[in-house]
């Protein structure tokens, strides 16, 4: 099937940011397995990043995770990246990796940690003020293993408290997002466990304060699609950290769990508006390739997620609405799987090709010889890795 113009132009718009972490080494806690060529810097990372959008188009930029990807010049750093065609994104702040976050990190009950916590999202600041990122993103460890462990209340006090410095730091064009997940690494209670919880913070908050969309933090069953269309409909939707998973938290490529809800996902992103510039959605990758070839687990990601864009642009709204406001179910089910079941692939190789793409990424990945020039290359070091 060709697809229609119109699908096409707005998918000439579509971005998705890379995270920096998907290139490193990651596993489980049961055995990080090493990969020949894996970065050892941060410059590597965006080189290896910048292969992705090469092939694809559509990664033109790099999430950092601080203090991960810290380096002393950030603007040399930025104008390696545009060198290699690609930006610095988001800068993800990591309040899990301290002793002293053992009991949480905004939300701590002692003042002293709390603040230690908030001059970390300080010094984020001031590095997104020299990579011109407009995003910090804040995902908490924070919570208890325990009944009792300690005073969720009170931690939710805090929580505003610390949160409000931040975002009175932010400048004119900088947004905060706010994460959530519902367990791990606390397993009885997490501070912000849900998408209310972070929509409550944002909403005080003010206008520069969004919710960040994780599609691996919900407890099984849930349905993802209806937050994005209640956080589109509040103009509360940040960030996607896009993922799949099949159990817990997995982290593994996009749409590879469950291509089906990627697509409805998307169907209530492009009915919402998500899609459209003014909406200020980001799309992000938030994943981990333990297994497989992380290059080529981007190139994959990227390419999901615009197949399933793809599909949900074909839905038939028209016939959609009529058949939902004749409550016609069958009808209107139907036009949603029509669009589902449509291979858009040929075409989306096809309109490659014809932008100077190659029609297939990840074969042209795999016959470029750079995984082969960097696994030769990259001797010695230290791999990048989580820092865990
Ligand atoms: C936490 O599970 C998370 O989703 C947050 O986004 C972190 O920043 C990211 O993973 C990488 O640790
Ligand atoms: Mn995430």
């Amino acid at each position: 099937m060709s697809i229609p113009t119109a699908v096409l132009t707005t998918l000439e718009q579509q971005s998705i940011e890379l995270p920096s972490w998907a290139f490193g080494n990651s596993g489980t806690r049961f055995k990080v397995f090493t990969t020949p060529g894996t970065p050892r810097t941060i410059e590597e990372k965006l080189a290896d990043a910048a292969q992705v959008n090469a092939l694809t188009g559509l990664a033109p930029s790099v999430a950092l995770h601080i203090p991960w990807d810290k380096v002393d010049d950030y603007a040399a750093l930025a104008k390696y990246a545009d060198g290699l065609g690609v930006k610095l994104g988001t800068i993800n702040s990591n309040t899990f990796q301290d002793d002293d976050y053992k009991f949480g990190s905004l939300t701590h009950s002692d003042p002293a940690v709390r603040q230690k916590a908030v001059d970390h999202m300080y010094e984020c600041l001031e590095i997104m003020n020299m990579t011109g990122s407009r995003d910090l993103k804040i995902w908490l460890a924070d919570g208890t293993n325990y009944p009792g462990q300690g005073n969720m209340r009170s931690r939710q006090d805090w929580l505003a408290e610390s949160l409000r410095k931040v975002y009175d730091r932010l400048g004119e064009d900088q947004r905060m997002v706010l994460e959530y997940k519902f367990f791990e690494p606390a397993f009885y209670h997490t501070d912000v466990p849900d998408w209310g919880t972070s929509y409550v913070h944002c909403a005080a908050l003010g206008e520069k304060a969004k919710v960040c969309l994780d599609t691996g933090h919900h407890a099984p069953g849930t349905n993802i699609e209806f937050i994005v269309a209640q956080l589109l409909r509040l103009g509360k939707l940040g960030s996607f950290d896009f993922n799949s998973r099949f159990y817990a938290d997995d982290d593994l490529i996009v749409g590879a769990a469950d291509p089906f809800q990627l697509f409805r996902i998307m169907t209530e992103v492009v009915r919402g508006g998500g899609l459209e510039p003014a909406a200020g959605v980001a799309f992000m990758l938030d994943q981990c390739h333990n297994i497989e070839g992380k290059i080529p687990g981007q190139i994959r990601s990227v390419l999901n997620v615009q197949e399933m864009t793809a599909r949900a642009l074909l839905v038939d709204t028209t016939a959609l609405d009529a058949a939902q406001n004749a409550g016609d179910v069958l009808a209107a089910n139907a036009v949603l799987m029509d669009a589902f079941y449509t291979d858009v692939r040929p075409g989306l190789a096809e309109w490659r090709e014809s932008r100077g793409l190659p029609a297939d990424p990840m074969a042209a990945f795999a016959a470029s010889g750079y995984q082969e020039h960097i696994n030769a290359e990259r001797q010695g070091g230290h791999q990048a890795g989580w820092g865990a």
